[in-house]
């Protein structure tokens, strides 16, 4: 497969200032007339992408081409001209019907009852006509869609209305233009019979604007939410950055049939159902937030992505990064700000870190692909969102909405590349934030390490800091970053010291930020009469790995006293993580795993702490984050060891604490939205869970009780999910239960399908060949394989890692086949291979075998062939 380098960028050839495009739109076929207004920039032919187009013409100013005056060959139509203008007109066909891979024009759902929609990003456009398909074409388009009135009566592409009427033959049209230069990717039209929701929207710089969410009729009584959503997000951009929206309309569509989350196109944003629906009854309080941080997250790509895009695919972190980092202050500044964070570092740690420890990990900016659809990883999102955090650090938060503002307003309507991302934002301020740019290029991630020394005598304490990023696949040299740390010293009372640095005249505050910028640097600070404990990296203020040699008491301290709620549940991972080597260790005395149960009782019984918090400190690192302190990795022996920690706990805590605490949440029960409430279930759900490991029997007992009350699907999908792991055969009647109540809700069902792919132990894998024979599942659908094929793969090591092979064999077989229809899904999925190379002996040599033989077939994808092969070498 051929490879593409970031070394080889070239402009365009040709630019395309304007483009018409005529759909006369119909399941089985759809025909696709453009007209291209082309404008020479360099002495190259015209060179149009195009993949699997039925041609029916091709004409250039009016002149029908004849074969030979045309080459079309590998996804490549080319022309030679020597106008330094010309318009290309061509007529294709496609086959909407047939297009299982969900990129281009295809159906979502039945074809009698389903709707017709586009996915172009990143290459998609060029299965709808022939077009310069790369993020450097800027373009305003004139869309008309014609359609059958009756099976299509709603007609949308992304810009203004710009008229509509009756055809003959029972057929009608709507045309649509954009006055706003676009790539093809953002393009996208929707067809067929929907409802929707609308909101008259007003915009801070006086612009009203009709806000239609349209959903299929079963399910628009669940849109509400993302309006509600939908309406702070342009409020919040509106405030915080100083962007209003730019077109008369603005119109997001949900589906069932989606390969992604959801998509940004201009004015006409596309949803997976997943992250737009929502209902207490079949939706759970993280689902809300999902829904609320995927709606801000499209609709701020407006400006990050849309008004401002990217010069090419290898800058695909200068939108993501940046909007998934707009979308997490926005989350943060809509619940709260400390859980948010709790909640990003613990997703970067469970989806990033072992992806840039792998053979697929690659930097922020990738320096070549051969499949960029495999590149929208957590590296480029998560990974990108904390290169934008910490130069938002650097400049602080006036500073970096100045340079917001700078780089929106000298890039508006251009593609952009990550170096005018810092030059505007170093610009802006009167920096240089050009060092940085390191962070983009090099994979891995930086391994800090501090050691602090007390000198009692000068009354000094020094702090030296030392970073080291291992080897990466592919990228064995690594240079130092600038790695900016977030420090206080607490004294042994927990009270935070003033900060004084040698050669500085008076202390400041209790806490700030030194940058280590260099392989070592020791740090002095003065006035300090007793050692003290650091509290490092507070806020997680880089994306780093910090090794440094606590004592548990010293973390037991900070777990305790940090005022901050990030940096105390921080301490709280930390600590749980010398309490599992402890478990690991056979070591059941240990001193970590006593300070860890016992410092977690002394909150447990602290009324003071917040519910949300108290369910997160009793949470430690999950088995998949775990297997980093294991030398050997056997994930059975992980878990042992990790419910080992978790029996303690609850021990220590004690069986009639646990109980008194779930009946007293218990009776609060209710289905409400607010936070208190949310938070109050959350705990619930863990106080049971404990309760569980030293109280079986009973805890199933109230498990049943909770499943059969419920007054919403939070509730009702923990209660459920305790029983199922409690005891799976006890949990039969309710998972039939479960099953019979959301018959016909795709969503609910999903989370049914996922939660028994997710059940640990040797029988998983039985249980998910048993569920693909469910009337429900198929494997057309990417949310059902990924709610049991992805969530079984991925996320339930015990299950997907059996010491025999045998999952690794069934999922090989399946991967073959969900890539017949849809490559992209199927690559995902495929991940799940990518940290076999370091599983312990056996296992590894099981699936050794089977990535082996999948990578030699020459049958695959390009998308899956490219996972398999990184992931084999
Ligand atoms: N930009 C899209 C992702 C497109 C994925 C293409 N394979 C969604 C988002 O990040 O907002
Ligand atoms: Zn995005």
């Amino acid at each position: 497969t051929s490879v593409i380098r970031l070394a080889d960028y070239r402009p365009p050839a040709w630019s395309v200032e304007h483009v018409a495009l005529e759909f006369d739109l119909g399941i089985d076929r759809t025909e696709v007339a453009a007209t291209l207004e082309l404008v020479r920039q360099a002495d190259e032919p015209i060179r149009l992408n195009g993949e699997g187009l039925e041609l029916l013409s091709l004409g250039v100013d009016g002149r029908t081409l004849a074969e030979g005056e045309y080459i079309l060959a590998d996804g490549v139509l080319e022309i030679a001209i020597d106008a330094e203008r010309c318009t290309v007109n061509t007529r294709v066909a496609v086959h909407p019907a047939e297009n299982t891979a969900f990129e281009g024009l295809y159906l979502s759902g039945s074809r009698d009852r389903g709707f017709l929609l586009t996915q172009c990003e990143a290459e998609g456009f060029r299965h709808i006509t022939f077009f310069p398909d790369r993020p450097d074409v800027l373009s305003r388009y004139t869309v008309t869609l014609r359609a059958d009135h009756d099976r299509f009566p709603v007609l949308l592409a992304g810009g203004n209305p710009d008229g509509e009427g009756v055809l003959a033959d029972g057929r009608h049209w709507a045309r649509f233009v954009d006055p706003h230069p676009k790539p093809s990717y953002l393009f996208a039209v929707v067809a067929g019979r929907l409802e929707r929701i609308s909101h008259d929207y007003t915009t801070a710089d006086g612009r009203a604007v009709a806000l239609h969410i349209w959903a299929e009729a079963d399910v628009i009584d669940r849109c509400d939410y993302a309006m509600d959503s939908l309406i702070r997000s342009m409020q919040w951009d509106e405030r915080t950055y100083g962007r209003n929206y730019d077109l008369d309309v603005f119109h997001v569509v949900a589906t069932h049939d989606f390969n992604m989350g959801a998509m940004e196109n201009k004015g006409l944003n596309i949803f997976n159902a997943k992250y737009l629906l929502a209902d207490p009854d079949s939706s759970t309080d993280d689902e809300y937030r999902h829904v609320e941080a995927v709606v801000a997250h499209e609709y701020f790509h407006n400006w990050s992505g849309n008004r401002v895009t990217c010069r090419d695919w290898f800058q695909l972190s200068l939108k993501e990064g940046l909007t998934v980092f707009r979308e997490q202050s926005f989350s943060a500044d809509m619940n709260s700000a400390p859980l948010k964070r709790i909640e990003d570092v613990a997703l970067l740690r469970r989806a990033q870190f072992p992806e840039d420890a792998g053979p697929l990990s690659h930097p922020v900016r990738p320096s070549q692909y051969s499949e960029i659809n495999n590149f929208y990883t957590a590296t480029v999102y998560e990974k990108g969102s904390e290169l934008v955090r910490m130069l938002a650090g650097h400049l602080g938060q006036e500073g970096f909405r100045k340079g917001m503002d700078r780089y929106f307003e000298r890039h508006d309507g251009q593609a952009a590349t990550i170096e005018d991302f810092l030059t505007a934002l170093g610009d802006a301020n009167g920096t240089d934030l050009s060092p940085y740019l390191a962070w983009y290029g090099q994979a891995g991630t930086p391994r800090l390490s501090a050691e602090g020394r007390f000198d009692a005598a000068q009354r000094r304490y020094r702090l030296t800091l030392r970073q080291r990023t291992p080897a990466t696949a592919g990228q064995t040299a690594k240079q130092a970053l600038p790695i900016p740390v977030r420090l206080s010293l607490f004294d042994q009372s927990g009270k935070a010291l003033p900060l004084r640095l040698e050669g500085e005249a008076a202390a400041g505050a209790t806490e700030r930020t030194v940058v280590l910028d260099s392989a070592e640097r020791g740090f002095v600070f003065e006035d300090v009469d007793a050692s003290p404990v650091p509290s490092l990296l507070r806020g997680f203020s880089a994306p780093v790995i910090l090794e440094c040699d606590y004592v548990p008491g010293e973390l037991a301290i900070l777990l305790r006293h940090d005022p901050d709620g990030f940096n105390r549940w921080e301490a709280g991972q930390q600590l749980a993580g010398l309490a599992y080597d402890d478990c690991r260790d056979g070591n059941v005395e240990g001193s970590a795993l006593r300070a860890w149960t016992e410092a977690l009782t002394h909150l447990f019984n602290d009324k003071g702490v917040d519910d949300a918090l108290l369910a997160e400190l009793l949470t430690p690192p999950g088995e998949i984050e775990l297997v980093e302190r294991q030398a050997e990795r056997d994930p059975d022996r992980i878990r042992i060891a990790r419910q080992a920690m978790l029996r303690k706990l609850a021990q220590r805590i004690g069986a009639e604490a646990l109980r008194a605490r779930y009946a007293g949440l218990r009776s609060e029960t209710t289905a409400a939205l607010d936070a208190p409430s949310q938070a109050r279930r959350q705990l619930k759900r863990r106080v049971l869970d404990l309760y569980a490991l030293i109280q079986p029997g009973e805890a199933r007992e109230l498990a049943r009780a909770q499943y059969e009350q419920a007054p919403g699907m939070t509730d009702r999908l923990a209660a459920l999910t305790t029983l199922a792991t409690l005891d799976a055969h006890a949990a039969e009647a309710a998972i039939a239960h479960f099953r019979q109540r959301y018959d016909g809700n795709a969503l609910a069902l999903d989370k049914w399908f996922a939660m028994q792919a997710l059940l640990p132990g040797a029988d998983a894998l039985a249980r998910v060949q048993a569920l693909e024979d469910d009337q429900a599942f198929m494997l057309k659908n990417p949310n059902r394989v990924q709610s049991l094929l992805g969530s079984f793969a991925r996320a339930n090591p015990t299950g997907f890692h059996r010491a025999d092979g045998a999952a690794y064999r069934w999922l090989a077989d399946r991967l073959v086949a969900v890539d017949s229809l849809n490559p992209q899904v199927a690559a995902r999925v495929a991940t799940a291979f990518n940290g076999w190379k370091r599983l312990e002996p056996v296992r590894r040599e099981a699936a050794h075998a089977v990535v082996a033989e999948l990578a030699s077939r020459k049958d695959l994808s390009r998308d899956l062939t490219d996972i398999l092969a990184r992931v084999a070498l």
